[in-house]
């Protein structure tokens, strides 16, 4: 990729709603992105690699447990600061920040949340530094966005259970040290336990030939017979809230890190407009341009507004799951669309690793379907607001 040179767009002065520390954190995740990741991403989505060096950076810009307690090895930081962070991360790439976002949102808050509190000291300062990475596993073959009907269970046997099935599409996974995993006890209760990487019998074979998500790596979790340690268990959470929380958190994620993507096609686009010329002057200058220009920054601002509230919403513990889901739908859509209008905008440079566009586009193609498809997201949009359950 030709160097970074991102300019970030406020149009709206949002930034006189954040505090000086919110600002300080947001600032370090951009510099980070444009020192360590925006030189070497395109490489590595092109040989479709997770950077495994930028994990260390990941964890120093406090992308790891943004929101758990400092006695964790937390960042300790409230809602909005988590957003910005992943902002500012999927402006360099959405696989990265789903990298952090799993670790944060599907590893460790459901370990600091429903787990005991040897399973929280075993685990959270080892994923907040990185020495650990984790996955999530509630997707499986024949269950995406039903996860209700899950088939991977685990049978009581004495001091540990047994664990069998398999989870696929799992962010993280080729590398993962430990897995959050959800499945079936023997009343056909959904519950989370914690595999490690080493128990006998468990797998983790990569998902190749992505056309998206490059650099981020995924895969199956795979259980034959493993025998997992009943202390590895959550002990109290039980049913679909479980899995279904931790999503909350991620989805408010990926609503902030949308915005990044975004802004990041947006910025190239402009600067691409004003830099180019036909017909003897800048492309800028034409206004079908300036359409596309003009409903993008659009568009970004509304966004902003949208997820900023919702924050606020989250830091006061009143953000509910359907605000989330509106939000969490409404960004990744706007990005999407102004990733294609975007590289529209570049002709056939648009489609070269020279510039972020094409990968943030064909990267979003993930975004808008995983935690949640845009159609999913839409029907619990329609049932909060009729009360009518449409997905059955
Ligand atoms: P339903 O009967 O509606 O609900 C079952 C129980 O769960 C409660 N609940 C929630 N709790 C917390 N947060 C939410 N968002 C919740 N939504 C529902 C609900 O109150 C009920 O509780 P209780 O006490 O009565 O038992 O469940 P359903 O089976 O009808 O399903 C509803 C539906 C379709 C909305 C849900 O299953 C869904 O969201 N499906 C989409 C699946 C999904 O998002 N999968 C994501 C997998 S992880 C992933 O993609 C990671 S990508 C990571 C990355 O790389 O960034
Ligand atoms: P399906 O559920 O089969 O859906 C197919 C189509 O049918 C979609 O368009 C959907 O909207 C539509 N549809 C389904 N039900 C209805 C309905 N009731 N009404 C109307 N339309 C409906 N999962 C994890 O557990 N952990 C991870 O880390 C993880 N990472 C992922 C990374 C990537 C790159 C990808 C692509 C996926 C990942 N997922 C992960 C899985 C992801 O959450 C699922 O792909 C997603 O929930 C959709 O499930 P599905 O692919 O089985 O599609």
């Amino acid at each position: 990729m030709s160097k970074d040179r991102y300019q970030a767009h406020d149009y709206y002065l949002m930034d006189e709603l954040l505090t000086d520390e919110h600002k300080l954190i947001r600032d370090a995740a951009r510099e980070w992105v444009k020192r360590d990741v925006s030189p070497i991403i395109e490489e590595y989505a092109q040989k479709a690699e997770f950077p495994t060096q930028i994990i260390k950076g990941l964890s120093e810009i406090g992308a790891f447990g943004p929101y758990i307690p400092v006695e964790y090895g937390g960042g300790g930081l409230d809602q909005i600061s988590y957003g910005l962070i992943m902002q500012e991360i999927e402006r360099g790439d959405s696989g990265v920040r789903s990298t952090a976002s799993v670790q944060s949102s599907l590893v460790m808050y459901p370990i600091y949340t429903f787990g005991t509190e040897e399973q929280r000291k075993k685990y959270l300062p080892k994923l907040a530094s990185g020495e650990w990475m984790g996955c999530f596993g509630l997707t499986e073959p024949d269950h995406g966005s039903n996860p209700s009907g899950m088939v991977t269970n685990y049978k009581d046997a004495g001091d540990h259970v047994i664990l069998n099935g398999a989870k696929m599409w799992i962010s993280n996974a080729p590398f993962a040290d430990i897995a959050v995993v959800w499945a079936k006890d023997d009343n056909g209760d959904i519950r989370g336990l914690v595999v490690e990487r080493g128990m006998e019998g468990f797998s983790t074979p990569e998902t190749h030939g992505k056309w998206s998500l490059r650099a981020s790596a995924t895969g199956e979790l795979v259980f034959d017979n493993v025998k997992v340690p009943k202390e590895n268990i959550f002990p109290t959470v039980k049913g679909l809230k479980g899995p279904l929380s931790c999503l909350n958190s991620a989805r408010y994620g990926i609503a902030w890190g949308a915005i990044g993507a975004a802004l990041d096609c947006y910025d190239t686009a402009l600067r691409y407009s004003q830099e180019r010329k036909q017909f003897g002057r800048p492309i800028g200058g034409f206004q079908l341009q300036q359409k596309k220009l003009a409903e993008m920054i659009t568009e970004i601002t509304k966004a902003q507004l949208l997820t900023w509230r919702l924050g606020v919403l989250k830091n006061e513990n009143r953000a509910t799951p359907a605000q989330i889901s509106m939000a969490k739908r409404n960004n990744v859509n706007m990005a999407i669309q102004i990733a294609r209008e975007a590289r529209q905008m570049l002709g056939g440079m648009g489609i070269t690793g020279e510039y972020p566009i094409m990968r943030h586009m064909m990267n979003l193609e993930s975004v808008i379907t995983y935690e949640g498809t845009h159609d999913i997201h839409l029907l619990i949009t329609g049932m909060d607001v009729t009360g009518f359950n449409a997905f059955t």
